[in-house]
């Protein structure tokens, strides 16, 4: 392999390339980079440090040649029709996905979808051993790729090799259903440095590791056999807060929050909610906890609006499939039996929209509800904060979202408790000015101060440092 010193310093893994197609004028097609935090936050230091961005152009059976783009290098990985069908509709999101999440929905287990991951994570290491320089740092993004770090240290012992779970690591009585658990574990434990979501989610992997494999682990590390020390900590991730900021203050999102306002009938109060349509969301419980607010009289439809908006996603997986159906009749039958002739009570948008919009949303919104049945952490929280302008908005946040650990000072609902859910919404709607804003305040305080750019440098400083020195060795467990 060729290294020269403009080979890359730094390299990204990740399922997706940060980049769309978007066709021009004169029918020609060009690259534009996709909206989103984690390329917000890496860019710069792709740019700086010489970068490369590794994954899949989002269609399947197609060849594109690398490619350089923003000051960095873009590295397609192809996937046939049949791949995406087994590895990431299949074994990432049939399979991994509900099962990260407590298993809300039902994970299949098929072993040929798991002989396609394995295949596609293959791919990917040997995409990255071949684009990375000597000793440079790879950072693998998310639970499509688990068994990378193993396989790219396999290839490429020189390299510093992190890796980041977005999404939340279960505990162990759900992680053991997995058939091919042990691959992984081992998959993960590849890595210099396993960043998780929140303490809970690398405590559950440090316990796994310790029950189902002979490494010595130390307080948050695992010595790897004859091998190297395999960290695993917490990473909370968050948003560009000063960028999200600024959208919000901008003429045009402000004057898009008017029409907005406009369109909704100018109500005293608008309950928000922003998801893409997943099952994990706790869409189903949030819409039938405000549909009986709507129903009792508790909430007057003629001033509250419930602005729902579910991003299309996934849309080739049956339970998402089914999941739309439901919503839409839920919708339907709240709509049909509360509010005026004119407006819903419930307005519910199945759309994408352009970020703008969504600032604009997240300006009018008296409060805003976050929900899931489990979450990583969520973003749509953290956008709300640092987006609202006035000084006591309102976030109702389930228990079971990885930002409840840091947003304390939100409505903590348990979903799954629909009277709780609803008694909560009131008090959101109706605390004293006092109340919220005090709340308002601790909110912002956290947000600001933790923004996704910390999230990549402590992140990147951890897996970059200087290894600490081998501790003692430790008196062996005590058999469990
Ligand atoms: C995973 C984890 C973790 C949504 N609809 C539109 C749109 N969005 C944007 C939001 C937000 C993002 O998508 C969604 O992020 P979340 O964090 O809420 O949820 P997931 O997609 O499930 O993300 C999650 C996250 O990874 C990061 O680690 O927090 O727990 O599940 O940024 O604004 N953006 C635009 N139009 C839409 O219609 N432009």
């Amino acid at each position: 392999m060729p290294e020269t010193t403009t080979d890359p310093r730094f390299v990204v893994v990740a399922n997706r390339l940060p980049v769309n197609r978007v066709t021009d004028a004169d029918g020609g097609t060009s690259w534009q980079t996709a909206p989103g935090g984690l390329v917000t936050a890496l860019e710069p230091l792709m740019r700086e440090k010489g970068g490369a961005w590794i994954g899949w152009i989002g269609a399947p059976d197609e060849v594109v040649k690398p490619f350089r783009h923003d000051g960095y290098q873009i590295v397609p990985v192809e996937l046939s029709e049949a791949e995406v069908e087994d590895y990431y509709e299949g074994f990432s999101n049939g399979t991994l996905w509900p099962l990260y999440h407590d298993a809300v929905a039902f994970p299949e287990y098929h072993r040929e979808w798991w002989d396609a991951y394995k295949q596609v994570n293959k791919r990917f290491a040997e995409a990255a051993a071949a684009s990375a320089g000597h000793g440079a740092t790879v950072w693998v993004q998310d639970y499509q790729l688990q068994l990378v770090p193993a396989m790219l240290r396999e290839l490429r012992p020189d390299l510093k090799i992190g890796f980041f779970l977005h999404i939340p690591f279960p505990p162990i009585e759900l992680f053991e259903q997995i058939p091919w658990r042990r691959q992984i574990i081992e998959g993960l434990l590849g890595a210099d440095l396993v960043g998780f979501q929140t303490p809970a989610g690398a405590q559950n992997f440090l316990r796994l590791v310790r029950k189902r494999t002979d490494n010595r682990v130390e307080r948050y590390r695992v010595f790897v056999k004859d091998s190297h020390v395999c960290a695993a900590r917490a990473y909370p991730i968050s948003i560009d807060v000063q960028g999200f900021h600024d959208l919000a203050q901008s003429p045009e999102v402000k004057a898009e929050s008017e029409a907005l306002l406009e369109e909704l009938g100018h109500p005293k109060n608008i309950l928000l909610g922003v998801d893409r349509l997943d099952y994990t969301k706790g869409l189903r419980q949030r819409i039938r906890a405000v549909g009986e607010l709507f129903a009792s009289g508790q909430l007057d439809p003629d001033e509250t609006v419930f602005l729902q908006v579910a991003t299309p996603s996934r849309e080739d997986v049956e339970q998402y499939r089914v999941l739309r159906d439901d919503i839409d009749l839920l919708v339907g039958r709240i709509n049909s039996q509360v509010g005026g002739v004119g407006r819903p009570a419930i307005s519910y948008r199945h759309a994408g929209f352009p970020r703008a919009t969504m600032a604009a949303m997240y300006r009018i919104a008296s409060v805003m509800l976050v929900t899931p049945l489990r979450d990583g952490m969520n973003l749509v929280a953290k956008e709300y904060i640092a987006c609202h302008p006035g000084r006591a908005g309102a976030l109702v946040l389930s228990e079971f979202a990885g930002a409840a650990r840091e947003l304390k000072r939100a409505y903590i609902v348990n979903p799954y408790d629909l009277d709780g859910l609803k008694e909560t919404i009131i008090e959101a709607l109706t605390d004293p000015y006092a109340e919220r804003s005090k709340r308002w305040r601790a909110m912002q305080r956290q947000v600001w101060n933790h923004t996704i750019d910390d999230w990549a440098n402590n992140f990147l400083r951890d897996l970059e440092g200087e290894p600490e020195p081998e501790p003692e060795p430790e008196p062996a467990e005590p058999e469990a």
